[in-house]
Formats: C-alpha cells, structure tokens, sequence
C-alpha cells in the first residue's frame, strides 16, 4: 500500500496540475476523497470556522490534531493541514511534525507570519512577515523531526498579502528552498493572477510551486498549466458551501415551522449513514456478534 506521505509527494512532484481541495472534518473530508479528489488541504480557516472560532490560533495546535485525526481515519487520500505560522518557534514545529506522522498527515504547510496569525484576507498589508533566519530554521527543524522520508514540508511565502513585492517573494523562496522545503507556496490577495505568475515566472522550477485561487478565482485553469505550477488548492468552498446550505435550511424551517418542504431539499438520513459506513458495521456484527 502507498504511504500518504508518498502519495502526496507524488502529487507535488507529477508533471501536471494537481489538486487539493479543502475540508475541515472528517464528514467534509471523505465527501471530497468520494468526490475523486486526490488529496485534501485541511484549512486552518476552515477548520477554525466550523469550530466557531477565528483563523487567529484561537483553536489550540491539539484541537486542530483530533479533527485532523477524525480526517485522517476517514480517508485514504493524503492531507496537507494548513500549519499557520507553526504554532510558535521551531520547537513547536518539530513537535507538531511528530504528532501529524503519528495521525498518519502527509505533510504540513507553515506561513512566514507570526503568532497568532491572522488570516491573509483581513488586513494583509498591516501583518509583519517572519525573520527570514528563524523561518529557515523552522523548516530545518520540520525536516529533521521527520521520520518517514516522504513527509511534505511547505513554505508558505507571505510577501505579496503584506506588500512587499516580487524580489522579497523571490529572496524567501530561494532561502526557504535551501532551508529544505519539498515545495513553496505563493500566496496573493489580488483578483487577477499577476502576482504569482510574475513570481513563477522568475523562480522557473527550482522547486515545485502551489497557489490558492481563493482571489483570483476568474483565472482560467488553464493559465495555471501554462505556468507549470504544482498544485492549486480550493482552499475554502466546501465550508463556503455548508455555511450557504446551513443558511438556508436553517431559515426555510425557522421559517415555516414544519418539515414539509424542506424535506426534499436535503440528503435523507440513509445518506449521512451511508458516509458514516453503517453497512460496514452491520457486516461485522455479523461476523463478530454472536448469531441465534
Ligand atoms: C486557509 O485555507 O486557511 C488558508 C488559505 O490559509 S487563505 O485563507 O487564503 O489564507
Ligand atoms: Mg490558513
């Protein structure tokens, strides 16, 4: 059997468009490995919005390790968790490694920002990038805690959300890339794609590169091809989606106070038992309950 770690590797290193998409529980994660998915980027927004928190590390790194493990037990495709900044120096990073390859986690992505970060969409410009020494040595020491070889250590470059333009991106890269990172991310909060093509288009394939859409979501797919990037991440739409479902739902019965109409509108019960594996359960009880 192919290890996660190994699957995702090959998902960054293949010579085509690869796709992550995003969950943040273990029901969202095996829809999307149902969906044909073949990896999952398990977001920090996401996860610490469906815990009704914010994306500032209000959720502690262990309460972000069960709803990984309940994702991790759900599925067989591998996961990326969004590690924010790593929840604190190298120390805390090279302990997070080991917790996520006992859960069976692919690998993790951390951000060259502070904690308690700050999601990259709310007030970019004003959030202090990390010192570009002590960021290496986070992923100096991600590496080195590794025990399977084939963990997934990403640099998340934070340059363009804060301003800073296309030689910092450039000079991060090339340091985090020598530092031991298996692939960078490039991130941008513009509408259109300018910035990350202008960065692909100067680092070439030193390593591979991953972007996240969520801005310039009007980008033809095709464009991303084109520029040779790894992977692209839909980093946000299934919790997007739920909240608009649950939304709605919720209204439609406050609303009109019986179940009539709503009924046809969602999954019957039999589907949530179908994705829990009821049928699973019913066959081992046969098997191990004693039988009259
Ligand atoms: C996330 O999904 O939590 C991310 C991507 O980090 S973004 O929200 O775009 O920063
Ligand atoms: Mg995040």
């Amino acid at each position: 059997m192919i290890r996660k770690t190994t699957k995702l590797r090959q998902l960054l290193d293949s010579q085509q468009l690869e796709f992550l998409m995003e969950a943040h529980n273990g029901l969202s994660a095996r829809i999307v490995e149902e969906t044909g998915f073949k990896g999952i980027w398990a977001s920090g927004l996401s996860i610490s919005a469906a815990l009704g928190v914010r994306d500032n590390n209000e959720a502690s790194w262990t309460q972000v390790l069960e709803v990984l493990e309940f994702m991790s037990d759900a599925t067989s495709i591998p996961i990326l968790l969004d590690g924010d900044t790593g929840y604190g120096n190298f120390n805390n990073v090279r302990r997070l490694v080991k917790k996520l390859e006992q859960r069976g986690i692919a690998g993790v992505c951390i951000e060259d920002k502070v904690f308690p970060k700050t999601n990259s969409f709310i007030n970019g410009t004003a959030q202090p990038l990390a010192d570009i020494d002590e960021f290496c040595g986070k992923i100096k020491a991600a590496k080195d805690a590794q025990l399977d070889e084939d963990f997934v250590v990403i640099a998340r470059i934070e340059a363009f959300i804060a301003g800073w333009g296309l030689s910092e991106a450039l000079k991060r890269a090339e340091a985090y890339h020598q530092a031991g990172a298996n692939g960078i991310l490039i991130h941008s909060s513009l509408r259109v794609p300018d910035e990350i093509l202008a960065f692909k288009q100067e680092w070439g394939n030193r390593c591979p590169v991953v972007i996240v859409p969520t801005k310039y979501y009007t980008t033809p797919t095709q464009v991303f091809r084109d520029y040779q990037f790894s992977i692209a991440i839909w980093a946000n739409q299934v919790c997007r989606a739920a909240i608009t479902a649950m939304q709605q739902a919720t209204k439609r019965i406050f609303t009109e106070e019986n179940l009539l109409n709503i009924e046809e509108d969602i999954v019957p019960v039999s589907e949530v038992f179908r994705l829990q594996g009821a049928l699973e359960l019913q066959a081992a009880e046969k098997r191990y309950l004693p039988q009259n």
